[in-house]
Order: C-alpha cells, then structure tokens, then sequence
C-alpha cells in the first residue's frame, strides 16, 4: 500500500510539472497500479527504505506545489472521457486519494 502510494507521487509528479508547461489541456495519462506495485518490487524491500522513499517524493511535491504560481492552479487538464479538471482539482485529488488509503488500510487496520 505504502508502494502504491509512492508510485502515485511518482506519477503524480509527472502531472504537476507537465500541466505547467504542455498545451491545455493535457491529458492526464492513467497507469497500471497493479503492474507498477509489482514491477517495483516493494514486498521484496524493507519497509523503512519505502517509508524514506515515501517522505522523500512527497517534500519533492511539497515543492513542486509551494511553487506553482496561483494563475496556473486553475489551468485545465483532461482526465479521460473530455472531463476536464483544473490543477486545483488535481492537487485535491492527490490528496484525498492518499488520506483514503491511510485512514482505510493504515488506521483501521492497525485499530481492528
Ligand atoms: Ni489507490
């Protein structure tokens, strides 16, 4: 899950960048989580290397955000389908996807 969460940084990172510059609107690309998980090998890996990696991709989102100046938050990017959504949106919805899997996976689990 923690691997998951990393590669959605990974990603994620991608967007934040390529929305700045790329002709709007960009089209957000999906990828395979299930093929990424894999592929990168996080159950082979000891956890604290994952935990690092984790911090360290999200401080480098941390600035990557800190820096977007606030005429480019509402600069629009298609989602598949033609649904557009602002960067603002996206920033969002990054979040909300990690805090769905910490409270759903971390938290609850470790409460059961
Ligand atoms: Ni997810």
């Amino acid at each position: 899950m923690l691997g998951h969460l990393c590669d959605s940084a990974i990603n994620n990172i991608h967007r934040f960048i390529n929305i700045q510059y790329e002709e709007q609107p960009l089209v957000i690309q999906s990828y395979n989580q299930d093929q990424w998980v894999k592929l990168q090998n996080y159950q082979e890996r000891p956890l604290d290397e994952i935990c690092n990696l984790f911090i360290a991709l999200n401080k480098q989102i941390i600035n990557i955000l800190s820096n977007i100046p606030k005429e480019k938050l509402s600069y629009v990017c298609d989602i598949g389908n033609n649904q557009l959504k602002t960067v603002e949106w996206l920033i969002k919805d990054y979040l909300k996807h990690m805090e769905h899997h910490i409270n759903n996976q971390i938290l609850m689990k470790n409460y059961a």
